[in-house]
């Protein structure tokens, strides 16, 4: 793979799928070992999504898979987007589980207009941060590869900001993102996506890496920030919460990976 390729796609597509970031058969038993860790441990609903499993902050529990978030086919492009000082602001397990339902068209945070920390539009046309899907098991079209709308990162708005696109409606130009076990989608994280039906019979196990440049504030995501306080529990919005990474945890990660997490060590 050549880092120019990927940056070609995303700058002018939005999106790229690398393959074999992770040897196959390592892809699948990693999946079995977050889905363990996912479902194993569910205690009720864990996503608003009818049949689809999340659990935010995935790295405190399973560190399985944390030695790939340094991968330079993965991190070089971060590196790339970001400059050396890149953070990673997101760890979420997606199990969107066998005739799980659509989801809605919207671009991840912070473009989320319903989000509280979000970027108003029109948005300056920059990469601010970038998504990685993870495909810890088969990515099709059976199986409900992301969809994603090709180009739409370079629209100053989306879905989420009654831009006159319904969001739960097929959009012409849509395709679904796939790849065998082991391959990683990439996007700016400004392209349309949506959760897509799983139509086979087993769970389509993912996980979403976000990588953020040092300067995009992240603090909103953690629970008992100021910015937090301020902007969601006074004000009755809403937005993600992703939990801090103990410090047993770090210590254990690869010494490669530490820089990626240590702002959310608490
Ligand atoms: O699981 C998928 O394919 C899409 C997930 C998604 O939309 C998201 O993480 O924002």
């Amino acid at each position: 793979m050549s880092l120019e390729k990927t940056l070609h796609h995303i700058a002018v597509d939005g999106f790229y799928v690398v393959e074999n970031v992770i040897q196959k058969d390592e892809a699948h038993r990693l999946g079995s070992d977050v889905w363990e860790t996912v479902v194993g441990e569910k205690t009720g609903p864990v996503s608003a999504m009818k049949d689809v499993d999340f659990q935010a902050g995935l790295i405190a529990k399973n560190q399985s898979f944390a030695k790939y978030l340094a991968h330079p086919d993965i991190l070089g492009v971060s590196q790339a987007l970001f400059g050396e000082h890149v953070r990673i602001s997101f760890t979420s397990a997606i199990i969107n589980n066998p005739d799980n339902s659509r989801g809605k068209w919207h671009s991840d945070w912070p473009f989320n207009q319903q989000m509280a920390g979000h970027i108003p539009t029109p948005y300056p046309d920059v990469v601010m941060h970038l998504t990685t899907i993870w495909m810890l098991s088969p990515f099709s079209i059976e199986t409900g590869g992301t969809l994603i709308v090709p180009g739409s990162h370079k629209s100053p708005n989306n879905p989420t900001g009654n831009n006159d696109v319904d969001p739960m409606a097929p959009y012409p130009t849509e395709m679904h993102a796939t790849g065998d076990a082991g391959s990683v989608l990439l996007f700016d994280s400004r392209c349309w996506h949506a959760t897509a039906t799983n139509n086979s019979e087993k769970p389509r196990v993912g996980v979403a890496v976000r990588y953020a440049p040092w300067w995009l504030n992240l603090d909103i995501l953690m629970l008992g920030s100021d910015e937090r306080k301020r902007m969601v529990d006074e004000t009755g919005f809403v937005d993600n919460q992703v939990p801090p990474v103990p410090e047993a945890v770090f210590e254990g990660l690869p010494d490669t990976v530490k820089p990626l997490f240590r702002h959310w060590v608490r």
